[in-house]
């Protein structure tokens, strides 16, 4: 039976000519600042960026760590989208390891804060207040369809921001997904942004690794962070290699995941019991939510799974799909088929 993998984008494996590039790759101890091939993956994701310099780290939870902890002090505080990943899904690392309150505004359907509801998050200075020190956004949001923030969103937040002396962290883990899908450049998304992390192993198909992106100085602190955090690496131009790869031959293709991922939620909306928005889906992420009694989303998981089609349980009636570069449209189709004989 074929297997048809839609719980995440994060499951791909890496291509030949990844392989090819790992296995040829010059290295050498990166603490010491040493490995040519990391430090060729740093410049170039900076460059893409419109960054002076960046940080390879391990994963996406860590450059996003990194960087706060790179912003923020003990009792300093971010302001942040409810449903962002910093705050649902990386364990409250930035409270746990670097004592930074969390200050929550509800995400909107499409991913952004409102501006309003920012501003007034905002601490006025007061002894009882701790000391709002960044806003931190997600871009394409994970939580909110895999939506993608616009450049006039994202330049209005860094203005907001400008105004009361914050700085503007951007969780890019699908930056380019969100480039893709709004025919910008990445480098035009984040260009109020004092930081953006990306990863590589999120549909760009790189077994490992994030970036941090930021100034001169943020990145010299940042990698004191990822030392402290025991996140120095040795040789690890044998997966940075991949890294480059991925930047150069797998952003562009991202364009077919999205066209498969709105098929699949056309498809889906037909589909009785099942509640899915079509117009939601602009990038590679599909959430749907279940209409039906007594059929959970653990039950439609394990029903589904039966058949060979793998989607994320995201809550008790709700499910995830993501595409990535191991699907076409024929398998598109016959999820769909799937689906269909599992509601009937
Ligand atoms: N997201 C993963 C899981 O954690 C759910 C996924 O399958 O989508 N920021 C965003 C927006 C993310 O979606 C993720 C991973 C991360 C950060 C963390 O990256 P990793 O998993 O590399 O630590």
């Amino acid at each position: 039976m074929q297997t048809i993998d839609l719980r995440s984008d994060t499951i791909t494996r890496p291509t030949p000519s990844m392989r090819k590039a790992m296995a040829e790759a010059e290295v050498g101890d990166d603490v010491f600042g040493e490995d040519p091939t990391i430090n060729r993956l740093e410049a170039m994701a900076a460059e893409r960026m419109g960054k002076e310099a960046a940080l390879y780290v391990s994963s996406g939870t860590m450059a996003n760590l990194v960087s706060l902890l790179t912003h923020c002090g003990r009792g300093h505080e971010v302001i942040l989208g409810n449903l962002s990943h910093i705050f649902l899904n990386e364990q409250g690392g930035l409270s746990a390891l670097g004592g930074i309150h969390p200050n929550t505004v509800p995400n909107q359907p499409d991913g952004t804060i409102r501006i309003g509801e920012i501003e007034a998050a905002i601490r006025a200075e007061n002894v009882h207040f701790p000391r709002t020190k960044l806003i931190a956004l997600e871009n394409t949001h994970n939580r909110c369809h895999g939506y993608p923030l616009d450049a006039a969103y994202m330049d209005a937040v860094g203005e907001l921001a400008a105004k009361y002396g914050l700085q503007v962290h951007i969780d890019g883990a699908r930056i380019f997904h969100a480039a893709v899908a709004l025919g910008v450049e990445a480098e035009r998304l984040v260009k109020r942004a004092d930081s953006v992390s990306f990863c590589l192993s999120k549909g760009l198909a790189a077994p490992v690794g994030s970036l941090v992106c930021g100034t001169k100085p943020f990145i010299a602190e940042a990698r004191r962070n990822r030392k402290v955090l025991g996140g120095g690496m040795r040789q690890a131009g044998i997966i940075a290699a991949a890294g480059i790869v991925a930047l150069t031959e797998m952003v562009d293709r991202l364009a077919d995941d999205h066209t498969n991922a709105k098929a699949l939620a056309e498809g889906l909306s037909k589909i009785g019991g099942l509640s899915v928005n079509p117009a939601l889906a602009k990038t590679n992420i599909v959430y749907l939510d279940i209409n039906r009694e007594n059929l959970s989303a653990q039950m439609l998981a394990e029903r589904l799974g039966e058949k060979g089609v793998k989607l994320l349980p995201t809550g008790p009636r709700q499910l995830r799909a993501v595409t990535n570069c191991h699907l076409t449209g024929a398998d598109i189709e016959a999820a769909l088929q799937v689906f269909s004989a599992v509601m009937d």
